[in-house]
């Protein structure tokens, strides 16, 4: 039985102020029928871990760095954040992708090392608009599943987010066939490669809102969903939480 999980990117946002937000979601949904994530920046994963109302609320991390510690300025480890209260990290966001110039291998390493902490790995893989016009989406996203998700993920460690570059923070969406092709896609090749491919979950995201998110859950191998923009307010992702309870 795949876990269903509702997980909020809030990506560079936030200070201490929006912990409310938080405590929010948890006092509205005191016993949630999936699983619910919020990842807020590293600056607020002690606190937001430490929130008296937080509930079964689970917070992660963003990034992690491969190592467990060391001379490496600016970054976190998977320990760190484990140590903080986070239980999960995204990785091999397409931000992070672009912006820092993660490759496969990379993120790869950072699953190991997130897996090693005892961290549930969100393993981010999608095309960008010039693959999906050139028909290569699928090819995309088969190179980037195999070379960033190790041999050793299993159900209980590693999640994927199936996130098209293009529809990300833009307001646009894939038709829902064409999320379905790409879903069933990745669960046919986590089937073939993993013992327990068929437990791992599969969250869409790029720009998923209370008024698609209903529609997205329906489709086929859809266990849920990684939201930027709309994970902020309670009052938005609530009723994303909702539609998939
Ligand atoms: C995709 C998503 C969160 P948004 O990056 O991971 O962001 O919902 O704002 O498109």
């Amino acid at each position: 039985m795949r876990r269903k999980l509702a997980a909020g990117n809030w990506k560079m946002n936030g200070t201490k102020g929006n912990l409310a937000q938080i405590e929010a979601l948890a006092s509205a949904f005191p016993d949630p029928a999936c699983d619910v994530l919020i990842c807020p920046p590293a600056t607020l994963v002690a606190a937001a871990a430490a929130l008296p109302d937080r509930r079964s609320v689970r917070i992660g991390g963003q990034d992690c760095h491969t190592g467990v510690a060391g001379a490496h300025t600016g970054d976190v480890s998977a320990a760190m954040l484990a140590d903080a209260g986070a239980t999960h990290v995204i990785l091999g966001h397409s931000e992070r992708r672009a912006d820092h110039g993660e490759t496969d291998a990379l993120v790869r390493a950072k699953t190991d090392a997130a897996h090693a902490a005892g961290l549930i790995a969100v393993v981010c893989v999608g095309e960008t608009e010039a693959d999906r016009d050139a028909g290569r989406t699928l090819d995309v996203v088969a190179v980037q599943v195999t070379g960033s998700v190790p041999d050793t993920a299993t159900a209980a460690n590693t999640v994927i987010a199936y996130e098209p570059v293009w529809a990300i923070g833009t307001g646009r969406t894939p038709t829902l066939e064409q999320i379905a092709e790409v879903h069933d896609f990745l669960r046919a090749q986590l089937v073939a490669r993993f013992d327990q491919g068929s437990d791992i979950s599969l969250l869409y995201g790029g720009s998923v809102k209370p008024g698609n998110a209903a529609e997205i859950f329906a489709v086929s191998n859809v266990d849920g969903a990684l939201v930027g923009g709309a994970s902020l307010k309670a009052e938005d992702f609530g009723p994303i939480v909702a539609a998939l309870s």
